[in-house]
Parts: structure tokens; sequence; C-alpha cells
């Protein structure tokens, strides 16, 4: 197995990775099978992540692995600008099965990066094509991810992500985070909170509703560190935006395709934006595609005009590709056929309380959960933020598990494939892993 380790790692500038310090020590993984991973060392490491919040039904699953050989060989690639290919529109069927009633039209991206700015593109667009071109101006939130790209980067709420590019977009505001101290150790949703969408009228008052387009949250921001929604603020969200004529955009590139025990955080919550995105799990990570959805009114504000004009100046080379859509058939076949999302609902309650007892483990100061998500929040080492997470994420690589952090918080997303056992598994490692570091 170790023949298998390239001798040079100089080449490869990593993503979102201390290069310098992985380079001296590498963790590379080699082989993957429903739960688990093959390190290079030939050890198995049962998957706490789904990759990157991706892999929702878990790794290599023959289905979607034997769809991905067919389409390959049968159609590698067909343009996706005035041409079609009957997949892509298979799949947008087979998508709006899922979606919540409204949000019926499909725009495919190759990533959720593209997703996003593909949302924030269509909200200008459909303004302008209503006549409200003035509505120009985005309003994310603290703490918000929305991938990389200039839009996602510039509603999104991550200082480090936005520092060293410059002025970003024109226009943009943030809401404030909903991440409360008095909302610790708190099962499922949390209490307080729900006044923070107030905010949204501020800014309503500030800068005139008519001058602002949409509004783009995560329904439950992941990256941050799973922070959850408070009970009633994504209503109060939604019911101001509706009122002011603003879209509003859930970002569910990690809590679409079952994360939260429903296909879409918006069903879970019980609240319907105007436009959604999505990746990751569409294909079960392992073709890059996203998509946004978009309810019927916006899709139709621009089907008008002369219909040998193209109605949206916007698309990728891959949008739809033949592979991707292939693997995303097979992917929700395999969601529909293991009753997948089910799995996810019905294994929620086990999840909280496995996660919960870790409530005593050294340095822990916060636990919170929904669906099959969880986040075990450290207290920072004193002058070296960050550093009390990472040791525990390189211990537990160690010790067999694949876990995330952010900051000091660790961040749990498996497969919705995981058997108790596995999550007892995962706890117990986790629990020595802190005792261990401690
Ligand atoms: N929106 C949300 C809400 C995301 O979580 C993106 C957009 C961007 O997707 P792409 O496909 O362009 O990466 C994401 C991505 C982590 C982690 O460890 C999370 C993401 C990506 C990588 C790591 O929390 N989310």
């Amino acid at each position: 197995m170790l023949d298998s380790l390239p001798n040079n790692l100089d080449a490869l500038w990593m993503p979102f990775t201390a290069n310098r310090q992985f380079k001296a020590d590498p963790r590379l993984l080699t082989a993957a099978k429903d739960m688990h991973y093959t390190s290079a060392d030939g050890r198995q490491v049962l998957d706490g992540t789904a990759g990157l919040w991706c892999c929702n039904a878990g790794h290599c699953r023959p289905k979607i692995t034997e769809a991905i050989q067919r389409q390959v060989a049968e159609m590698d690639y067909a343009p996706p600008f005035q041409m079609g290919h009957p997949l892509a529109f298979e799949l947008a069927n087979r998508l709006i099965e899922l979606t919540p009633d409204g949000l019926d039209h499909v725009f495919y991206t190759n990533s959720g990066s593209e997703a996003v700015e593909t949302a924030l593109k269509i909200a200008l667009a459909y303004h302008r094509a209503r006549g409200e071109g003035q509505r120009t101006r985005l309003i994310g939130r603290e703490r918000g991810y929305h991938g990389v790209n200039f839009g996602g980067i510039s509603v999104g709420g991550i200082l480090n992500n936005r520092k060293a590019f410059g002025s970003l977009l024109a226009g943009v505001d943030h809401l404030p985070h909903t991440h409360l101290p008095e909302n610790r150790m708190t099962r499922g949703q949390p209490e307080h909170g729900a006044h923070l969408a107030d905010d949204l009228e501020r800014m309503i008052a500030l800068h005139g509703a008519d001058t602002i387009a949409a509004v783009i949250v995560e329904p439950m921001a992941g990256s941050t560190g799973v922070l959850l929604p408070p009970k009633g603020y994504l209503k109060r969200l939604r019911d101001i935006t509706a009122q002011h004529g603003i879209l509003l955009i859930f970002d569910e590139v990690i809590t679409g395709f079952g994360r939260l025990g429903s296909p879409f955080a918006a069903q879970h919550y019980g609240v319907t934006p105007d436009l959604m995105t999505a990746a990751k799990g569409l294909t079960n990570g392992v073709i890059p595609m996203g998509a946004v959805f978009a309810s019927g009114a916006i899709h139709d504000a621009f089907m008008h005009g002369p219909d040998h004009l193209i109605e949206l100046f916007h698309g990728y080379t891959y949008s739809g590709n033949p592979v991707a859509a292939a693997a995303g058939i097979a992917t929700l076949d395999t969601y529909r056929e293991e009753g997948l999302f089910e799995r996810a609902a019905a294994l929620a309650p086990y999840w909280q309380n496995a996660l919960h007892s870790l409530a005593d483990a050294p340095h822990v100061v916060d636990i919170r959960n929904d669906g099959l998500v969880g986040a075990v929040e450290l207290e920072p080492i004193a002058g070296e933020p960050t550093k009390r997470a990472y040791r525990a994420f390189v211990r537990a690589f160690e010790k067999g598990i694949l876990i995330r952090t952010t900051g000091d918080i660790i961040a749990i997303s498996p497969p919705l494939i995981i058997s108790t056992e596995q999550i007892d598994e995962l706890v117990a490692t986790l629990r020595d892993v802190l005792l261990e570091t401690a």
C-alpha cells in the first residue's frame, strides 16, 4: 500500500490546507467502501464526515459506479447550450419530486460555489426582467459559507475567506449570525434567537426594500460549525422577505439530500424559499454537480419576448454533463431504494443521545445536533485558537475515525448508512481522543 505513495507532494497546491504542515506529515486515502476509507498505511478509517458532507449514501456504491461506467462509455459529453440530452431532463424531473412544492425548475452547475453564483445572478436578473432592476442589494449573514467565488464570499460571513480578496461585490449587507451562548447544549433547534431575523427590518428601513434583491442563508450553517436556526427564525425571514418582494435563497449545499432526515432542510424546517442551491449529495459526491432550484414565478418571469432569443445569459460547459446526470439519477435511486432520508430521520434520536453523552468529556463547551449532523465545540487553548481541535482531528485519524474541524469546533456528518454500532464507535473514539488530547 505504501508503494502507492507519490514521491513528490510539491506540485499540488492543496485547497484549504496547511500545505507545508500536511506535506511534512501527509494523510493520504487510497480506497473507500461504504462507511470506510482505507488509509495509505492500510488502516480502515470510519468516515464521520461523508467525505466533505457529500457521500450521503456511503462510498463506492455499486449502482452509482455502474451508472457512471455505462454512461461514460455510451456518451461522454454533450453540449448543454442550444442542445440537450435525455438524462439531464430525466434527472431534473426526478429532482423536482424531492424539492418543496413550487420549486419545480432546475438549473445545473458543477459545484456548490457555482450554484450560489447562479442563484444570486438569477435573483438579480429576475428583478430586472420584471422591471425592478434597481433591486441589486444582496443580504447574507455573518458566519455564512456560500462557497469561494466572488458572489459567495461577498454574501458569506467568514473573515478569512474574504479579507485577502479585494473589494468584493458592492451593495452587500449581513444579518447577524444565530449562534447564541444561551442556546448551549441544545438538542435540535434552539429556543432563543428568532428575533435575530428582525434585523432584516432594520436593513429595509436603512436601504429601502425596493433596493434589495435577495437574502441568502444556509438554513443550517454547516461550515462554520453547525449553527442551527432558532425556532421561528426561518419563518420570520420568510415572512419579512415575502412582505417586501425580496427573494429568499436557501443554500442547501450541505443540508440537501437527507442530511436532516428530509430531502431538504426547507421541508425539515417547514419553510419554502424562492430559490435553493444544492450540490454535494446530488451525485453522492462522486462526480461534481450542483443545481439551483427556482420557483415557477421566477422561471416564468424570464420566459417572454421573442422565442428565438436566449432568456438567461448564464451557464457552464459542464451544466448537466451526461456522466454527472447518470450519477445523479443512480444516486437518487440509491437514496430511494434504501430509504436513506427516512433512515437518517429514524437514527437522529440515537445520534443525538450518543453525541450528547460527550457533555462531560474534557474541554467540551457545547454540543449541538439535528438530523445526522452534530458539533462538539471545545474550549480553545489560551492564545492558540484552533490548535486543540486540530490536534483532536489528527489523533482521531490515527485512531481510525475521520472528523472535520473548523476553529475549535468538531463537526460530524456521517453517511446516512451509518449503523448504531458505528455511531457508538465514532463517539467512543472521540471520547478517547478528547481524553488523550486533554
Ligand atoms: N454553500 C454551502 C452551504 C457549502 O457548505 C458551498 C456552498 C460550496 O460548495 P463547493 O462545491 O463549491 O465546495 C458549500 C461547501 C467543511 C466544508 O468542512 C464545507 C464545504 C466545502 C468544504 C468543506 O465544512 N461546503
